[in-house]
């Protein structure tokens, strides 16, 4: 009788009440499935508390959860132990039993890597927990609370991004707020399609500070992307501390473009950078690049150039004129220092080698420094990634080539497939967020083209590279080089809003690709990021509310 009482009080309020503002679909990026129920909206009450699984991962997901919503609500969210989750009023996270499919290497410090493939989910039925593999979850919305399970840690905080979207904008407020703190009801099972979804930052263009980067990698993880590649060295600076060549961080740390005081990250940055991102489920793809867009560290070791003359530091923006001497036995005892320290300091399974660019190497000096290098890479355990201009050299065990090309066709990046070789999409033409979105944006390039929001929307990474099979494809990365990116808000005007939509290529289905839709649900995040603070382009292409 008490429960009917209930059920009908809850009815009588549910007339009365408002819609929830958000509805459950519009989650950026689209869910695998979404299915509404919407005489279940939830309304978060003062006295809630976050209930979670004992193991210290899935606590931790639980923690950031409370951190996430007590800013906005000022309400106490103590985080509570529940092996066995039920109750009333309570947001839960239970962490299930370990699911069948094997772990992303991505996601997992340290471990083996392995062939992460497409998958077409779009017409499987999602199942029980298990089948939500290394990074899904599933996210139930009751009138008594909400419930999110995964197989992994890294499932449920995906699902804690997907819950903080469909509570009302004003979640996003560092001070509290009056408002009624309504999800909408509903079931949401969701999974990623490419386990390698990332973004890139140029940290040696212009030099950014350990803030700067930690914030960059809470976007990464608001939009379900879990690789953050560091682009550590270039001409114009190098930025991380190696103890065996200390003058690389010191000399060659100390320019960037338009010649500011640049600087570095010391391993004690570095490890912080390492430890927020996991956290967050973000893995760190350190890239130290070779032989070419060394002029930074030639300064510091002229040993290392050529002519064994150090050159000026460079502070412009050209590209190609630089290398490490491939003929010297010194610049490899170099590469297998720097590689072997930032390895040690290194969790995640990655180490990129650049290899772009390297114009004033001759192809076959080039070839025996890449392939010497994949073996020094092989030999810290790590797997080797490099820009596609490594593909025609010799193949290395799982090497990785991230094709920045503008023509899908590209039959020696195929032939390098066809050796063994997988790739990560970061096509110029519609993923590089240095491209200016229209003639008049006031920075970025345009040697790819001008990328508005629909340009990077619209491509399918699954068949955008001619005669290389979906399953050679560990994902899709957006790079931001940053020539012309000089600030923290210009960076995030550059990655707001194309970050997301390369997110969306990355994890949902193809099946939910559509542009209007996207669009539309795109445009509730305009004021999510104006109540955070956060900078962004106000895409005249998006209905911003
Ligand atoms: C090409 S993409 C480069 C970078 C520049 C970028 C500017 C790549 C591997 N190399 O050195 O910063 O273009 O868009």
């Amino acid at each position: 009788a008490a429960e009917l009482a209930r059920a009908a009080e809850r009815a009588a309020g549910d007339l009365l009440a408002p819609p929830a503002p958000v509805r459950l679909g519009d989650v950026v990026p689209a869910p695998e499935r979404v299915e509404p129920d919407p005489a279940a909206d939830f309304v978060l009450p003062a006295e809630a508390v976050v209930r979670v699984s004992p193991e210290p991962a899935a606590r931790d997901v639980a923690e950031q959860l409370a951190e996430l919503l007590r800013p906005a609500t000022g309400f106490p969210l103590p985080v509570t132990e529940a092996a066995e989750a039920t109750s009333e009023d309570a947001l839960t996270l239970t962490l299930a039993a370990a699911p069948a499919a094997p772990l992303d290497p991505g996601t997992r410090a340290g471990a083996p890597p392995a062939p992460v493939g497409t998958a077409t989910y779009a017409t499987a039925t999602p199942g029980p927990v298990d089948a939500l593999g290394a990074e899904g979850y599933r996210l139930a919305v009751t009138a008594d609370g909400v419930r999110i399970s995964a197989g992994t840690p890294a499932g449920l905080f995906h699902g804690v991004q997907t819950l903080r979207q469909l509570l009302p904008a004003a979640i996003e407020s560092p001070d509290p707020v009056a408002e009624r703190w309504v999800v909408p009801g509903g079931t949401i099972v969701d999974r990623p399609r490419f386990g390698y979804r990332g973004a890139m930052l140029d940290v040696a263009r212009h030099f950014f500070g350990v803030p700067d980067v930690l914030r960059v990698i809470d976007h990464l993880a608001r939009y379900k992307l879990n690789h953050l590649h560091l682009h550590l060295t270039d001409d114009q600076g190098w930025r991380i501390a190696v103890d065996s060549w200390p003058r690389l961080a010191a000399v060659g740390g100390a320019t960037e473009v338009g010649g500011g005081p640049g600087g570095c990250y010391t391993a004690a940055d570095y490890r912080r950078i390492v430890r927020y991102a996991a956290r967050r489920h973000v893995t760190i793809v350190p890239e130290i690049d070779l032989p070419g867009h060394t002029n930074a560290a030639l300064t510091a070791y002229p040993e290392l150039a050529p002519d064994k003359v150090a050159p000026p530091p460079y502070t412009g923006t050209e590209v190609g004129f630089s290398y490490v001497d491939p003929a010297d036995e010194r610049s490899y005892d170099f590469v297998a220092d720097v590689l072997g320290e930032v390895a040690a300091l290194t969790p995640g399974p990655w180490l990129h080698i650049g290899g772009d660019e390297a114009f004033k190497v001759r192809p076959e000096a080039y070839a025996r420094f890449v392939e010497r290098v994949q073996r020094l890479v092989a030999d810290t355990g790590k797997t080797v990634v490099g820009w596609h201009q490594i593909a025609p050299v010799g193949h290395a065990d799982g090497r990785v080539l991230q094709w920045w090309g503008t023509k899908g066709d590209d039959p020696v990046v195929a032939e390098a497939v066809r050796r063994g070789a997988r790739v990560i999409l970061s096509p110029g033409n519609h993923a590089y967020l240095d491209m200016k979105y229209a003639p008049d944006t006031p920075i970025g390039h345009d040697w790819a083209g001008l990328i508005d929001l629909r340009t990077a929307y619209d491509w399918d990474p699954g068949s955008h590279l001619v005669d290389v099979p979906a399953d050679a494809l560990l994902g899709v990365e957006a790079p931001l080089w940053t020539e012309s990116v000089t600030s923290l808000a210009e960076i995030e005007f550059m990655l707001l809003p194309r970050l997301p939509a390369i997110a969306e290529l990355a994890w949902s289905p193809r099946a939910t690709h559509d542009w209007a839709g996207f669009r539309d649900r795109l445009a509730g995040h305009g004021p999510r990021w104006a109540t955070a603070g956060i900078a962004f382009h106000h895409a005249p292409e998006v209905p911003w509310p």
